[in-house]
């Protein structure tokens, strides 16, 4: 990066902008660096989804970097209650993003998609040339297109205006400042805030669907590493996948034991299997990531998700719900 930078992150408030916002301010390896300042955008300092918004924030912060975070984002149950929704704001958050990055000159833009953007009916493990090859899971394909749009806007930015726009693909995320709505979150922040309704209430802990599909699991201050990693590192416009090893991967079964465990929870637990299971899996593969990256070393699991419940417990009168 240049001598002075302006490095702007939409979203700057949610789950992974304030994960990247901790990873600068404490991080010796992966921190800010002389010349450089970071800007973390809320929804307060406008609306992405308007032009008009967006481009004031080009004109008062002038970025010569961005991460751009900012999305409609939800777990499962909040894709299938509105699909079109997901599709639209992502997509007009995209458009306007990218659009005015190349109005404005912008050197970089690292934009964030998700493994669920991958074709549902596929061959394991997936990695980055799969993008494109076939539908994504029926729960989520609004806002999953909408993110597939992203890589072929950087491409064409990049083949039309020699723009250096590049994406990641992180898997599923956890860590502090999630979001802990009962319904619209992610499964691990919904089932640490469900778990501690629970053993206050002395009701049982109930968890949707089977239990049986698998997941990645990233911890949201790894991902932030890896994220300004990318920034400062990655050279192709084509996506990385930043994911955990494949060997990682669990079921929601025991993902549920591990959160008991952490919460210290005693009573009882089951699964409503009325409740969706969603995709039964989308095993990504970081071979790539670790071929360019080959000293990034993950929190493990337990102590992420200990850390997770340890901050949600904190601030559990303030948390997002
Ligand atoms: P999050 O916690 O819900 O945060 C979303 C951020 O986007 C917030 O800062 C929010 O601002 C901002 N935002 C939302 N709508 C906006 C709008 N119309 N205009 C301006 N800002 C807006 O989400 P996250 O989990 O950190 O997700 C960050 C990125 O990671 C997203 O691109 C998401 O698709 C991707 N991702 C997430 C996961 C996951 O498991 N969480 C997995 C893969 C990929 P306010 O705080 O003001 O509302
Ligand atoms: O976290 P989650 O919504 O992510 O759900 P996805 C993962 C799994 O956990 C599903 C189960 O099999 C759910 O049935 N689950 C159990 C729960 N209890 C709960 C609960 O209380 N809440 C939730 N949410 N799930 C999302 C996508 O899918 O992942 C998004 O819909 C995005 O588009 C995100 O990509 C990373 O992996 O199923």
């Amino acid at each position: 990066m240049s001598e002075k930078s302006v490095i702007l992150v939409t979203g700057g408030t949610g789950l992974v902008g304030k994960a990247i916002q901790w990873v600068v301010e404490n991080d010796s390896t992966y921190g800010k660096r002389e010349g450089e300042e970071w800007v973390y955008l809320s929804s307060k300092d406008g609306n992405l989804i308007d032009p008009a918004a967006t481009k004031a924030i080009f004109e008062k912060y002038r970025p010569t970097h961005i991460i751009h975070l900012a999305a409609k984002v939800g777990g499962l149950f909040g894709n299938m209650a509105a699909n079109l929704d997901y599709f639209r704001d992502n997509l007009l958050i995209n458009d306007n993003i990218l659009h005015h990055a190349k109005e404005f000159g912008v050197k970089k833009v690292v934009s964030c998609l998700s493994t669920c953007i991958f074709p549902d009916k596929t061959t394991y493990p997936i990695d980055e040339t799969m993008v494109h090859l076939g539908p994504p899971h029926d729960s989520n394909y609004g806002y999953s297109h909408s993110k597939r749009m992203v890589d072929v806007m950087n491409r064409a930015y990049h083949d039309q205006y020699g723009c250096n726009f590049t994406s990641v693909i992180p898997t599923n995320v956890f860590g502090p400042h999630d979001n802990f709505h009962l319904v619209n979150s992610h499964v691990i922040p919904g089932l640490i805030h469900k778990c501690y309704l629970a053993q206050q209430n002395g009701t049982p802990f109930i968890m949707a669907g089977t239990g049986r599909p698998l997941r990645q699991f990233i911890y949201s201050r790894d991902l932030a590493k890896l994220f300004i990693w990318t920034l400062r590192e990655y050279k192709e416009i084509t996506p990385l996948i930043l994911s955990v090893p494949e060997e990682e991967e669990v079921s929601i079964k025991q993902l549920g034991d591990a959160i008991v465990k952490a919460m210290g929870y005693t009573g009882e637990y089951r699964f409503d299997t009325s409740k969706a299971d969603g995709q039964y899996k989308k095993t990504a593969s970081n071979k790539k990531l670790m071929s360019l990256n080959p000293d990034f070393k993950f929190t493990p699991f337990e102590v992420a998700l200990n850390e997770t419940v340890e901050w949600f417990k904190e601030n559990v009168d303030s948390i997002r719900k």
